[in-house]
């Protein structure tokens, strides 16, 4: 048995036993975070374990065919106190700082704070505790998530198989980054068996664009800047611009995929001025460790896809951001 099939049977018991749970994803929850933890919920209340699901913030309207206003609450505004729990499962992320403040929360009312996550460990994370499972060989945690519920016995229906589908689907980003496994298309065969609208989910996840979004996409291709013979490409948006356009961050993430479509495109940098003194930073790659890139700035993430948020930024960080760059590409 490898180690992660002995943590699985270890957490399934775990959960088993446990009088009533909390689950959590990450802030600005993604298709995989909330997909995983949703697919968990539907499970856990068919077994009739007390379960709460909670959102740190607001859910993207892109997934409200998930209907999350009806099985989650959101921290920032929660109607009733968070009652003792014994365990929290946090999905897709290990970083405490990606689901703060409800974190401070859950370390007061939950004994344990297990994560079910892919993302590589930062070295600057304080120790996880040691019931949690990080299986970076995993495409997505909606994965982990699957083989989690098959440890606990309980069957699957329609109502657990969708979320977890739409959280493969959607990290793997229909089947590009799996990698190199097929385990993802052997998860997926099984859940498509209880799925009823699979076009349905493409079309929610993937094809709910906006003319507004396309015609910014366009402005965007124009203005994008190209760096290091083309291989780095560094986009600039301001929240301001997306909001006006009735756009969110995870819009100006799409157009950071499609700058790495380009065929010299090594590395996609996105910087969205989010406030005064405040910038979000993303890095996409193809093969470049941008994870080392997100670490400078403080920020986490995957190998290939990373993130950081710049608090009391003075200015531009487009300058620090190339001189990091330039150290990257000479290694
Ligand atoms: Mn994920």
């Amino acid at each position: 048995m490898s180690d992660i099939q002995v943590q699985l049977k270890g957490l399934a018991r775990k959960i088993n036993e446990a009088k009533n749970v909390i689950l959590s994803t990450h802030k600005m929850c993604d298709g995989d975070g909330l997909g995983s933890m949703l697919g968990v919920y539907h499970a856990l209340n068919k077994v009739n374990k007390p379960v709460r699901a909670i959102t740190v913030d607001r859910v993207s309207s892109k997934y409200h065919f998930l209907s999350p206003e009806k099985y989650t609450e959101r921290f920032d505004q929660l109607k009733n106190t968070i009652e003792p729990a014994e365990i929290a499962l946090v999905f897709d992320t290990n970083d405490y700082r990606r689901i703060q403040p409800l974190y401070e929360e859950l370390q007061e009312k939950c004994k344990e704070i297990i994560y079910i996550d892919h993302h590589p460990i930062l070295k600057t994370s304080p120790e996880l505790s040691t019931n949690s499972i990080v299986d970076t060989t995993a495409a997505s945690t909606g994965e982990i998530s699957y083989f989690l519920l098959k440890e606990m016995g309980i069957s699957m229906d329609p109502s657990i198989a969708t979320p977890l589908y739409v959280s493969i689907v959607f990290d793997t980003q229909r089947f590009q980054f799996i990698k190199n496994s097929e385990t993802s298309h052997k998860i997926c065969a099984d859940l498509c068996q209880y799925i009823t609208d699979n076009e349905n989910i493409y079309n929610q996840l993937f094809g709910m664009n906006s003319l507004e979004k396309m015609n910014l996409l366009s402005e965007i291709i124009k203005e994008t800047e190209y760096f290091h013979q083309s291989k780095v490409a560094i986009i600039e948006i301001t929240e301001e611009e997306l909001r006006k356009k009735d756009l969110n961050i995870e819009d100006a993430c799409d157009f950071l995929d499609i700058t790495l479509e380009v065929h010299s495109t090594q590395l996609s940098v996105l910087i969205i001025n989010l406030s005064e003194n405040k910038y979000k930073l993303s890095f996409r790659s193809k093969k470049w460790n941008v994870l080392k890139l997100a670490e400078l700035f403080n920020g986490g993430g995957h190998i290939t896809s990373s993130g950081a948020i710049l608090n009391n930024y003075k200015h531009n960080p487009k300058p620090e951001i190339l001189k990091a760059i330039n150290e990257l590409t000479k290694q």
